[in-house]
Order: structure tokens, then C-alpha cells, then sequence
């Protein structure tokens, strides 16, 4: 059934949402993507945004997919595996060319809010490995587009970042340059999670890396990053300053009162990024912003806390036995994530944006992977 539905289509892309157990699929993904001659949309949550031999595996889908490049080239049919894909301009996408579309969900989760689906798959790996078996060689040139775009894509927004003071996209990017192998990278909802997707480039050495989709809460992030770190898995979890706020609790969970740390025997390694924009900007990312009243929308939305992280966490580190580290630069976080084994126990690491200078920058980065992809530089961040 999917090498027959495969066969058919010349254009396609593979499309992988957040998947806990994204490492099973890869082989067979990898088969089908080097079959087919599709490239492979994959973001971070899915384990698959890594290099894959012989596929194309774009990092800037979410900025591609706001360019006229993209509604220039319209996919004939997507292969979805794993959950509601978190890139918004990823979905419109979909929703504007109406390809063809099949869904991979053994759960039979049916997570299809736009009613795109028109091909439902209830298979695992093996299946999908089996079906690239009749598929023949590609001719095409589609997938090389698609990393030629990307590598302009990539280059563009180093452009932006390279030449400005740490904000929140560099802190995504430098994450996946910095950890080390075999770590855990959780990531909190609101934009801690979209711009990992939008940043976070394909890397050769292995990064776990989740998320609490679904209700996307921005509850209970420590807490989980913590289930994650106590499994034995140094862990970094980004977390926004209202996310913090909310599971300061989480903090203790793995407390030990005797020794006053987190660092007895089997303690946990929790690394907890916070980027401190002054509470929820992911609102100002909304169409309301600047359309209401300034003050009606910070007091309703963005719920700007009385102190900065920077504060509470300094104020709290003695008494919840947390190690804290103030920064605003890429080498500074590089120091603090990059060596492995350096550090046992939980630290806090809080970075302060400027939120207008934060939204200017996506903006400013949106323009300029539209420029680099032959368009007028008028994209939507
Ligand atoms: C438990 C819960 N309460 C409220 C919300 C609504 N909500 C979504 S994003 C957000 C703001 C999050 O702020 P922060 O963690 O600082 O991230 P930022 O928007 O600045 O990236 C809120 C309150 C939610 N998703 N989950
Ligand atoms: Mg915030």
C-alpha cells in the first residue's frame, strides 16, 4: 500500500513530529527518504534531525516554509510520522496545497487537526522499510533543492546571528553546537520549543531531545527534565522565565536535606537554561499585538514577573542547593555546557533578552531567509 502511494507521487517530503522513540524509525525512514528521493522535514522532538547517510535532512524548515520559495514548490504528497508537528508555517503549508498525505501512526492516534490526512497507516518501522523495497531510483533534482534552500536558509540566519549579542535563536543554535554527546535536551513549551525547531541544526553525535507536547503546558518542565536526568541521562532543559516560575518546585525534586545537595550518589545532572524575556512573549508573536492597548496587553498576556529570573534564581540557590550562573554570551553558555562530566548535581543558567530586541530578530531573520531565497524580504516571523 505505501510503496504503491509513494510510487506515485515525484514530489514529496517526509514530515517527523515529536516522537519519544524517534530512534527505532530511523533506519527505515532513512531507506524510505533514500528510495523515494524526498527530503526529510524532521524537527528536533522527532530524534531524526540528525545526519542520515544519503538523505536530506532540512534544519530550517519552519523559516523555509514562510518564503515564496516554498509555495513555489509545492509538495505532491507528505509521509507524516510521530505527532502534530510543532511548526505552524509547516502546517499552513499543507493547508494551502492540499497534497497528498499519508500518516504513519501505529497508535492510531489520529492527530490530524486540519483534516489533511488521506492515506491512514496503522504500521511500525519494518513496514515502512519493506515498502521502499519497489521503489525505484529517483530522477529528480527535488531533494537537492530542498538542501540547496536550506543551506541558504542556514547561512542567512548565521548572517543575523553572528553579527548581534546573544538572543534566544543563538541560545537554540548554540545548544545543539554545545552538548555533548549522548546528552538530553528538554525543551519547554511557548518559543523555547519553536526555536529549537527553527535552529537547532542536524548533528552527528546523538542528542535526545523532548518536549510536553500535546496541551503544550508550560507546567511541570523541571520536573519532567528531571525524570529525564534521573534515568541516568545528563540533561539540559530550556525552559522560558514564566515556564521557571511555575515548577521552582521541581527544583527540590531530587533534594537531598542530609548532604544539602542534589549530588549524592546516582544525584541527577540537570542543567536548567532560562531565558528571561520579562514573561509570556510568545503573545507578541500574535496578530493582537499592537493591535490592543500596550497595557491592557502586558497586564492580560504578557504577565511581566516582578523580578528577573536572574534574581530569584541568585536568591534561591543556597537554600534549594542549585549552583547559579548569570551569562550573555554564546562562549559563556559554551563553557558551562560543552565539557562532559564536568558537572553532577542541578545548576541554573539564566541568560537576559531584551523581548523587542528578541521579536525585531526573528523578524530581521524571517526577511533575510526570504532574501537569500529570491524573495522580496517580507516574510512573516
Ligand atoms: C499550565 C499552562 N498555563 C498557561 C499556559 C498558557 N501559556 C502558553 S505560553 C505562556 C507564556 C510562557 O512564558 P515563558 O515560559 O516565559 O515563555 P515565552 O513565551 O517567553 O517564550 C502561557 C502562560 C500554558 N500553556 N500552560
Ligand atoms: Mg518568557
Amino acid at each position: 500500500m505505501l510503496s504503491e502511494w509513494a510510487a506515485a507521487h515525484e514530489r514529496g517530503v517526509v514530515v517527523a513530529g515529536p516522537m519519544w522513540d524517534g530512534d527505532r524509525w530511523a533506519d527505515a525512514v532513512a531507506a524510505f527518504c533514500r528510495a523515494s528521493g524526498w527530503p526529510l522535514l524532521a524537527e528536533p522532538c522527532s530524534q531524526l534531525r540528525r545526519e542520515l547517510d544519503g538523505v536530506v535532512v532540512t534544519d530550517h524548515h519552519d523559516l523555509l516554509l514562510r518564503t515564496a520559495w516554498a509555495d513555489a514548490e509545492p509538495p505532491d504528497a507528505v509521509l507524516r510520522i510521530g505527532g502534530a508537528p510543532t511548526s505552524k508555517p509547516l502546517r499552513l503549508w499543507i493547508e494551502r496545497h492540499r497534497p497528498a498525505f499519508a500518516f504513519v501512526d501505529p497508535a492510531s492516534t489520529w492527530t490530524d487537526a486540519s483534516f489533511s490526512v488521506s492515506l491512514h497507516l496503522t504500521i511500525g518501522p519494518d513496514a515502512v522499510a519493506d515498502a521502499t523495497r519497489t521503489l525505484s531510483a529517483p530522477e529528480s533534482r527535488w531533494a537537492q533543492r530542498w538542501a540547496d534552500a536550506d543551506a541558504h536558509a542556514g547561512a542567512a540566519i548565521d548572517g543575523v546571528l553572528d553579527a548581534e549579542p546573544l538572543l534566544e535563536a543563538g541560545v537554540a543554535r548554540q545548544l545543539g553546537r554545545s552538548l555533548p554527546a549522548g546528552h538530553a535536551l528538554y525543551v519547554s513549551n511557548s518559543m523555547p520549543v519553536r526555536d529549537v525547531d527553527s535552529f537547532l541544526r542536524t548533528r552527528a553525535e546523538p542528542l535526545a531531545v523532548h518536549a510536553s507536547r500535546g496541551a503544550s503546558g508550560i507546567d511541570g518542565v523541571i520536573s519532567a527534565a528531571t525524570g529525564v536526568a534521573a534515568s541516568g541521562t545528563p540533561t539540559t532543559v530550556l525552559v522560558g522565565d514564566l515556564a521557571f516560575r511555575h515548577d521552582l518546585g521541581g527544583l527540590l525534586g531530587t533534594f537531598d536535606p542530609g548532604s544539602g545537595t542534589h549530588a549524592g550518589p546516582g544525584g541527577p545532572d540537570l542543567t536548567v537554561v532560562v531565558v528571561d524575556n520579562g514573561g509570556g512573549t510568545i503573545f507578541s508573536f500574535l496578530p493582537a499585538y499592537g493591535l490592543i492597548d500596550p497595557e491592557a496587553f502586558d497586564r492580560l498576556l504578557t504577565t511581566p514577573p516582578e523580578h528577573s529570573s536572574s534574581q530569584l534564581a541568585s536568591g534561591l540557590a543556597a537554600a534549594m542547593g542549585f549552583e547559579h550562573h548569570h551569562i550573555g554570551t554564546c562562549d559563556e553558555l559554551h563553557a558551562l555546557l560543552a565539557v562532559p562530566g564536568s558537572h553532577r548535581g542541578v545548576r541554573v543558567i539564566t541568560i537576559d533578552i531584551d523581548a523587542d530586541a528578541n521579536r525585531d530578530q526573528h523578524r530581521r531573520i524571517a526577511a533575510a531567509t526570504e532574501m537569500a531565497l529570491g524573495g522580496s524580504g517580507t516574510a512573516e516571523p
